[in-house]
């Protein structure tokens, strides 16, 4: 088989990149190691920067986004005795837009078998070969057959745990990393937001978040212990205790019952650099990941598929000069939005083994926020999304 792109991974990065390049003309096919409704299932990111949303009406798929998205013209933080209204569009004059992942992910199902593009679901122990040559391939198996696909470049959007950012050899790569002593117990249910706009929590208990999909569908997350496991939480517990880390006036408003999804996400910033070996390209969290508190990770993923698809198709007219400054550009804005994950998650989590000095950084800090127009500019420009 041959494909002028093999793409590893049908995440969000590869199957809006195979959309992408398939509009343009250029062959690609998807290697999915899990079954579609399993990655239908997964209930991941939920907010979305106007350059994602741009990108996915570029890509023919914003029909849904455009009707089902709730635009958020800014956000809440309620930290240390501080409530703080951003108002991103007053600041920045954008906004963001509320869709969930699964959403996006199900539009660009639809629209790769709409226009015919293939996605080959099962395919296990997907291997590199060649990538540090003119002609690479891949090797897989698919109900026990092995398979071999041949192709011009290779896009690795297999998510941290993927094989495409192991193929690059060691020597080469340089991987920065920090993992927070903490995770986020996440629950679905089907409540109504207890805010108009998504509330960040910072509490002396710890963080809190609650966030929704749609008015009838909440999300909320609690920060926890990174050995809590989803089932030591009933539902009961997660709501008393999401209450107690709320402003009074929210956790009174706050509609509870029974939970449809449970689950518990560790927190890490990792940086793989470079994001280019030869003929490979490394796009979304196969390169890097970020703490999930400033909504950043699929909002990257999306930027780097805008670079890596305009690439791919400069090369077809034969201009390699966006291939060769992928890495570099698509980097730059990657280290921007860590750093931002960074300071959020620094900013509103109790972290346990540091002393009363950093809580009463943390207080001086959202102090100043709350009085300063150009803090609060500085975090909406970051949370909006930094231009592309
Ligand atoms: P994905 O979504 O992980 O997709 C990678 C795909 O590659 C497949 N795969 C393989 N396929 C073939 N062969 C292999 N060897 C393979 N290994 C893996 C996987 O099955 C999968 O389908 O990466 P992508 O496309 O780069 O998209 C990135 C986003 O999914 C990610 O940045 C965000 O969802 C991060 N994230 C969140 N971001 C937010 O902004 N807000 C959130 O609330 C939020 N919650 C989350 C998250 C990520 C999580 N993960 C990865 C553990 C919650 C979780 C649990
Ligand atoms: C979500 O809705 O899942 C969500 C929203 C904002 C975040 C993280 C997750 O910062």
């Amino acid at each position: 088989m041959r494909h002028q792109v093999c793409i590893i991974g049908g995440g969000p990065a590869g199957l809006l990149l195979s959309v992408l390049l398939h509009r343009a003309g250029i062959d690609a096919v998807v290697l999915e190691r899990k079954s579609r409704d399993y990655v239908l299932a997964r209930i991941r990111a939920g907010v979305l920067e106007q350059g994602l949303c741009d990108l996915l009406r570029q890509a023919g798929v914003g029909t849904r986004l455009d009707h089902e998205g709730q635009v958020h013209d800014g956000t809440l933080i309620a930290a240390h005795g501080q409530r703080i209204h951003i108002d991103f569009r007053g600041l920045t004059g954008k906004a963001v837009t509320i869709y969930g992942q699964t959403e996006v992910t199900r539009d660009l199902y639809a629209e790769l078998d709409r226009i015919g593009a293939p996605v080959i679901h099962g395919a296990e122990e997907v291997q590199i070969h060649g990538a540090d040559t003119d002609a690479p391939h891949v090797t897989f198996r698919q109900g026990g057959q092995g398979r071999r696909i041949d192709c011009g470049h290779i896009a690795g959007c297999d998510g941290f745990h993927g094989v495409s950012r192991q193929t690059i050899p060691a020597a080469i790569r340089q991987e920065y990393e920090h993992v927070y002593p903490f995770g986020w117990l996440g629950i679905l249910s089907e409540t109504a937001p207890v805010h108009p706009e998504l509330v960040y929590a910072g509490h002396e208990r710890g963080f809190a978040l609650c966030s929704m999909r749609n008015p009838h569908l909440s999300r909320h997350y609690l920060q926890v212990p990174l050995t809590d496991r989803p089932e030591d939480w009933t539902d009961d517990a997660f709501w008393d205790e999401l209450r107690r880390r709320l402003p009074p006036d929210l956790a009174d408003g706050l509609e509870t019952g029974p939970s449809i999804e449970k689950s518990v996400a560790p927190l890490r910033s990792f940086i793989s650099e470079p994001m280019r070996w030869g003929r490979l390209f490394l796009a979304g969290d196969a390169a890097h990941i970020v703490p999930p508190t400033g909504a950043k990770g699929l909002n990257l993923a999306a930027s780097d598929v805008h670079y890596l698809s305009r690439a791919l198709i400069a090369h077809r007219q034969g201009d390699d000069s966006l291939l060769d400054s992928y890495s570099a550009t698509a980097l730059a804005r990657v280290w921007k939005a860590s750093r931002f994950s960074w300071q959020m998650t620094r900013m509103l989590h109790r972290f346990p083994d540091e002393g009363p000095f950093l809580a009463r950084m943390q207080a001086a800090e959202t102090g100043w926020l709350a009085g300063s127009r150009a803090g609060q500019t500085a975090l909406a420009e970051n949370y909006v999304g930094l231009p592309w």
